[in-house]
């Protein structure tokens, strides 16, 4: 079998931006191909033939295409502990799963540009209509998550980096790209930069990725 690990990703797709963060934080070197989005690439046949459904990110692992961010990060979890993303008590893990949900199956899906441009395509002022409808339901999630996440905590929990914060950074880039202000968000905010002192972040995101238009 070959050993290779292929990323097939966008630069600028959260979604993404999480599995190159927890390969990085795994230690585990990868080849990207990049499937561009704007180029309608995604949803030409061979990348379809990676993933039914026509997203990024796919990863191609012990000879298989996986899709679908968070089972992936879960695959590398049970199959490459080495750094664990989640921790050892199963309560724990609940929170932390819960967080990490908050942005992955509450935020990300309704902001897909998918939805929010079918969404935003009703009003006349389309391009405003957009911005508006990110930032509502980016902001909604991210109250509840500033709520959650222990006061002064380096990490969303504990003090090692996991799976919510895999989630997290990502969603506060799209945040930014939307205009959503974040100092409503002290908690994240300081989380955020906490992570990016890491180099496995650091070196995750999309303006780092050779092909990102700056
Ligand atoms: N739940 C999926 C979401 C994947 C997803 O929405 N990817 C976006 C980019 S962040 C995408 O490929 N969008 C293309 C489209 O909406 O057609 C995951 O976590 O992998």
């Amino acid at each position: 079998m070959n050993d290779e690990i292929v990323l097939y990703d966008y630069w600028r797709s959260s979604a993404s931006y999480r599995l190159r963060i927890a390969l990085n934080l795994k230690g585990l070197p990868f080849r990207r191909v990049p499937v561009d989005l704007t180029k309608g690439e995604h949803s030409a046949a061979p990348h379809l033939e990676r993933n039914v459904q026509g997203f990024v990110p796919v990863l191609e692992i012990d000879g298989r295409m996986m899709s679908q961010s968070l089972a992936t990060i879960e695959y590398l979890e049970e199959t490459r502990p080495e750094f664990p993303l989640l921790p050892s008590i199963s309560a724990d893990r609940q929170k932390v799963r819960a967080l990490a949900h908050i942005v992955a199956m509450d935020i990300h899906p309704v902001c897909n540009p998918s939805v929010a441009f079918f969404a935003a395509g009703w009003r006349p002022d389309e391009t405003e209509a957009r911005r508006e409808w990110m930032q509502h339901f980016i902001a909604r999630g991210f109250d509840a998550m500033e709520r959650q996440v222990t006061e002064g905590a380096p990490y969303c929990f504990d003090g090692t980096p996991g799976i919510a914060d895999i989630c997290l950074v990502p969603q506060i880039y799209n945040a930014r790209r939307w205009g959503l202000d974040m100092a409503a968000y002290p908690k994240l905010s300081k989380i955020e930069e906490n992570c990016l002192a890491i180099p496995a972040f650091a070196k995750a995101a999309p303006d780092e990725m050779a092909e990102a238009i700056l």
